[in-house]
């Protein structure tokens, strides 16, 4: 317990863990949520592009991150996309493109860099699940790496039942562990600190960052298995970096209502981890 408690850097502000990852999408999320006072990220999951650029210019400010999910686009053009970049760096957040990639390496290569969407062009982030093995690491590398990309594995999920759990959260950690020094996989989707409940092999040094999804202030669930956890018990009770909140922010009828709400998720995320860093 005492080396785990002693390597945490859970401690530390954002801008501290900086020099604890090589990852050039890492270091640039880190510097800013800071800089914007922001761990939200807002997963976008509309089905037009029309109604996903307003959402995004109506919680930009108030976020360090976009998510989406590009395939539930039904009027996909590249325009959408050249878009979304433009008003990343307008209004400064990181795109993060939720794909889960789950084959050999030598498809996800492919489908990372190619198809319709050709996600690596655009999205500084994306996420993998561990279970093809290393190979889909080294794929997405082949990829990403030269790009300035970045990645995380899932090694927990956030709703009702799923499998992953236990030793095979373990052997995720122990993947991303092992590709570390690449400098491509800088963190986790996860509902806690998994790499230090998992501490046996850490390095002093290493620092993973958690994104976690399934966050929600009013309700609990939804009638399809998703869990809710308040930004508070996600940020302050389990350690977690980034909020990531869908439709608890785009899911409001009122355009304005949007932006209200992104703020009111920023603020309940924010004040988490000023109370978790001040400890
Ligand atoms: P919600 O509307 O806040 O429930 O949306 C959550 C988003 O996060 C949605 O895009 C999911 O695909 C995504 N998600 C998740 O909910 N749970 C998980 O374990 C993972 C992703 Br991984």
């Amino acid at each position: 317990m005492s080396s785990q408690a002693s390597s945490s850097k859970a401690g530390l502000s954002y801008t501290d863990r900086i020099p604890f990852h090589s990852n050039a999408a890492a270091k640039q999320l880190l510097a800013l949520m800071d800089k914007k006072q922001t761990n939200l990220c807002v997963s976008v999951d509309v089905t037009k592009s029309d109604e996903l650029l307003e959402v995004v210019r109506r919680v930009g400010k108030s976020c360090c991150m976009v998510k989406t999910h590009i395939d539930v686009v039904e009027d996909y053009s590249h325009s959408l996309v050249e878009e979304l970049v433009k008003l990343s760096e307008e209004l400064e957040f990181m795109i993060f493109e939720d794909r889960k990639f789950a084959d050999i390496g030598n498809t996800v290569s492919l489908q990372y860099s190619s198809g319709v969407h050709k996600i690596a062009s655009w999205s500084h982030i994306t996420n993998a699940h561990p279970i093809p093995g290393d190979g889909i690491i080294t794929g997405l590398s082949s990829v990403g790496k030269p790009l300035d990309r970045g990645l995380l594995l899932l090694a927990e999920m956030s709703s009702k039942g799923n499998l992953a759990t236990g030793e095979y959260t373990r052997q995720a950690v122990e993947m991303a562990r092992r590709h570390r020094d690449e400098g491509f996989v800088f963190g986790f989707i996860a509902m806690k600190r998994v790499h230090e409940e998992h501490s046996a092999g850490a390095a002093e040094d290493e620092d993973f960052m958690i994104l976690t999804p399934g966050v929600g202030l009013d309700v609990k669930g939804d009638k399809m298995g998703q869990q809710y956890r308040t930004p508070k018990e996600v940020i302050l009770d389990s350690g977690c970096d980034v909020i990531i909140v869908g439709r608890g922010i785009y899911g409001k009828t009122d355009e304005q209502e949007v932006k209200v709400e992104a703020e009111r998720y920023r603020s309940e995320g924010w004040k988490a981890y000023l109370e978790r860093t001040r400890k």
